[in-house]
Order: structure tokens, then sequence, then C-alpha cells
């Protein structure tokens, strides 16, 4: 089954949950690279340490093979838990939840454009959010409607790939960062940072971009075969 490519954040009954899972990465894959099938990537999404909810998901990337030069990703989350109302999920630039999701670091955003507010003395970029939203790991909100329901959200994005490169998330791209990305899932929606400025919310300074990290989930590469590995318990979370 061919993900689907429009952007929508929906609620699905827990009933769909592991069959929606099951058939969602269907397809040929490409394991090592060496194939012309699709490249896919997934992430189990657990609670971010020290937060009082209990939230599991997967988060399915893939990748169409293409020789044109921009390349097409489409995201899909499932996940449980999330209290009601929109969070923002973005993919950050460390491939690693622990020990705290601040690990993760900041949005995934390789490249000269990562530091518009320029440097602290410490090198990192002394204005984070500048960029957003339109960092390279920016994505759209997923809403849920309790924390009994299953929430979906289907995107797409060019500003990433499962390959090697500049834009690809499973390499290091700062020689202090981990390797690999994370999905991070917020406490609250991403506003977007309207007219370029972020919405001050009092002590939260980043709350354009959703606030604090209530869950996250390791990126990886994955080879799924859909007759045996993603078509029961094994892909549920
Ligand atoms: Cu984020």
């Amino acid at each position: 089954m061919r993900l689907n490519s429009r952007p929508t954040s929906t609620v699905l009954s827990a009933s769909l949950f592991a069959w929606i899972i099951g058939i969602g990465v269907a397809g040929s894959a490409a394991a090592d690279g060496s194939s012309a099938g699709p490249k896919f990537g997934r992430a189990m999404i657990q609670t971010c340490s020290g937060v009082d909810l209990d939230i599991s998901g997967v988060g399915i990337l893939r990748e169409e093979p293409s020789d044109e030069g921009v390349k097409k990703v489409s995201v899909r989350l499932l996940v449980r838990g999330l209290p009601a109302g929109k969070h923002a999920v973005h993919i950050h630039e460390n491939g690693t939840c622990t020990p705290t999701c601040g690990d993760a670091g900041g949005h995934f955003d390789p490249g000269p454009s990562e530091c518009v507010g320029g440097a602290n003395a410490n090198g990192k970029c002394s204005t984070p959010d500048a960029n957003h939203p339109y960092h390279m790991g920016d994505l759209i909100n997923i809403e849920s409607k309790g924390e009994d329901s299953v929430s979906v959200m289907n995107t797409e994005t060019s500003r990433i790939t499962l390959d090697e490169g500049p834009l690809g998330i499973f390499q290091a791209h700062t020689n202090d960062a981990s390797a690999g990305s994370t999905f991070i899932i917020h406490t609250l929606p991403d506003t977007y940072c309207p007219d370029g400025t972020l919405v001050d919310l009092g002590e939260d300074a980043r709350a354009c971009a959703g606030g604090s990290r209530i869950a996250c989930g390791v990126i990886q590469p994955v080879n799924f075969d859909p007759e045996s590995d993603c078509q029961g318990p094994s892909c549920i979370p």
C-alpha cells in the first residue's frame, strides 16, 4: 500500500491501529541502498523521560527511487496516548532520545542557513528558531482526540532524504551531533511562527515550535518485508 501523501492529521480508532501499521509499510524495500526499490525509515515513539503520560507509536518514512533532483519522502505517524489537541512534530538533529529528549538536539536543519541569527560563544546558534518553520525537519501538527485514541498524521516532505547527502537524516551533520535523527512530539501545536516571529507564551521562548517535548523516537533505516516483518505484533509499539 502506498503511503498516503495527502497532508492530513486525523484520528483513528484503536482497533485500526495494528491494521494500519501492518499494511502501511508494504512494498519492496531497499535494505542496503543497492536495489531500485523504495527506502524506508522507522521510529518507535515513546514518552520522554520525566513526562507523566503513556505515549507509544510508530513513525514511518518512505522514499521512492527517482532520478530527479528533488526527492519526496512520505511521513506517517500513528501514536497512542497523546493528550487531546494538536501537537507539533519535527525531525530533530540527533539520533537519540536519551538520557532526555533534550538530547535529540534542535530541529534537523543542516546547511549554512542553520545559524541565521549567528553563533554564540559555544558555536551554537544564538537564535535556534530563526529559521522556523523552514527547518528541513519541520513537519505538520498531529491532532489527538484524547489519550485513549490513536492519532494519525500523514504528510510529505522534500526537505529530507533517506539516502546519503547533505539532507540525509541517517548521518551526522555536525561534529558534536549524534548520527541519525529523531521524531519529537511536543506538548503544544506548532504555530509556524506567523510573520516570522516567535509567539511569546511566557517562559517558553520556543513556544512557536510546540514548547516542551513529550515523545521521541529515533529514526532508523529499515527493510520491511510486508509478508513477514510488518504484518504482525512486531509492528505494533
Ligand atoms: Cu521539535
